[in-house]
């Protein structure tokens, strides 16, 4: 299995998260690729792949002009260990800007982009380790760590050769991911995620919310009771998975959060790392090409355990 990383991700560094003022240690912390790089190593798996650079288009046909000259022009102006806090264009007090954060994302862009190039060009599946994450950027604004969205911008270069279905498994609802691709029918947004009365990002991922113009039936929310077993949740993946059946897609992204694991320090779901393989099984039942984009999933001692054993699910 090809897997995509450039040590540029890394180069993105925050020191904190504000919640009500209080400023807490940040939880998308660059050792979370460390983690599943070092578990991926430990496992054989050798085939890392460096992103190449893919014409801007490709990000601003999705976000707006003005937000990306704002991330790279404001971010050029910071100081090294200096974090800039909300402004018009960041929706949150947990999507901070730092001096390497535009360099960091555009290169986890690139990194789905070059898995989304290696699908086309054959590949039946690919990892793209992603980090920044992605799934809650939306056209003009970062947010829950997120400033690019890579998983739609790897589906929009996708659908100019195909109808693709983006699988969002990530413990939040992907509002941005969603939005995205609401009023389009070539392209099918499906999420399991924590109810959203309850938890980030609380304005979207309820069931209602099933697209819109022709992107009407083309969007599907499971939103999942706080401390769901694994079991459970199987049933509800298996569910979900028919409505991408259905939809006939040739492609498939799955946008693959792990911060459904029992000890992730953000979230609230029960499930275990063996499960993570069986949840590789069941997507894997698909047939068609899978590119697979890196989201959240916070405990960083576990974290490249948890993607060792979910890629074990897959075939090669
Ligand atoms: C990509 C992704 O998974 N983004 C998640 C963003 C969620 N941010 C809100 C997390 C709230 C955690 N609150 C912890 C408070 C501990 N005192
Ligand atoms: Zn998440």
């Amino acid at each position: 299995m090809k897997i995509i990383y450039t040590d540029i991700q890394k180069k993105h560094n925050p020191i904190y998260e504000i919640y009500d003022g209080v400023k807490e240690s940040y939880a998308e912390k660059k050792e979370r690729i460390t983690s599943i790089v070092s578990a991926l190593k430990e496992n054989n798996y050798t085939d890392f792949i460096s992103p190449h650079h893919f014409p801007l288009s490709n990000i601003t046909s999705l976000h707006h002009i003005a937000y990306f000259n704002f991330l790279s022009n404001r971010t050029k102006k910071i100081k090294e260990g200096e974090e800039l806090y909300p402004s018009y264009f960041i929706m949150d007090t947990y999507t901070p800007l730092t001096k390497y954060t535009f360099e960091a994302a555009m290169a986890s862009a690139n990194v789905a982009l070059t898995g989304a190039e290696l699908i086309l060009n054959g590949e039946k599946i690919c990892y793209s380790l992603c980090r920044p994450p992605g799934h809650h950027a939306e056209e003009r604004s970062s947010g829950g760590y997120c400033y690019f969205n890579n998983a739609a911008i790897a589906a929009n270069y996708l659908s100019s050769q195909g109808r693709v279905a983006i699988l969002d498994i990530d413990y939040h609802h992907g509002n941005g991911t969603q939005h995205f691709f609401y009023e389009r029918n070539d392209v099918l947004y499906v999420s399991l995620h924590a109810d959203p009365n309850l938890k980030f990002p609380y304005n979207s991922g309820f069931v209602d919310e099933i697209g819109k113009g022709k992107g009407e039936g083309f969007n599907k929310n499971y939103p999942l009771p706080l401390n769901i077993s694994n079991i459970e949740y199987a049933n509800i993946l298996k569910r979900a998975l028919k409505d991408i059946r259905d939809y006939k897609p040739n492609f498939l992204i799955v946008s693959a959060g792990f911060d459904t694991y029992e000890k992730d320090p953000i979230a609230g779901f029960a499930l275990t790392i063996p499960f993570y393989k069986e949840i590789g099984q069941i997507i894997s039942s698909l047939t068609m090409p899978k590119l697979i984009i890196q989201e959240g999933g916070y405990n960083i001692d576990d974290l490249g355990r948890i993607v060792v054993s979910f890629l074990k699910g897959f075939i090669k």
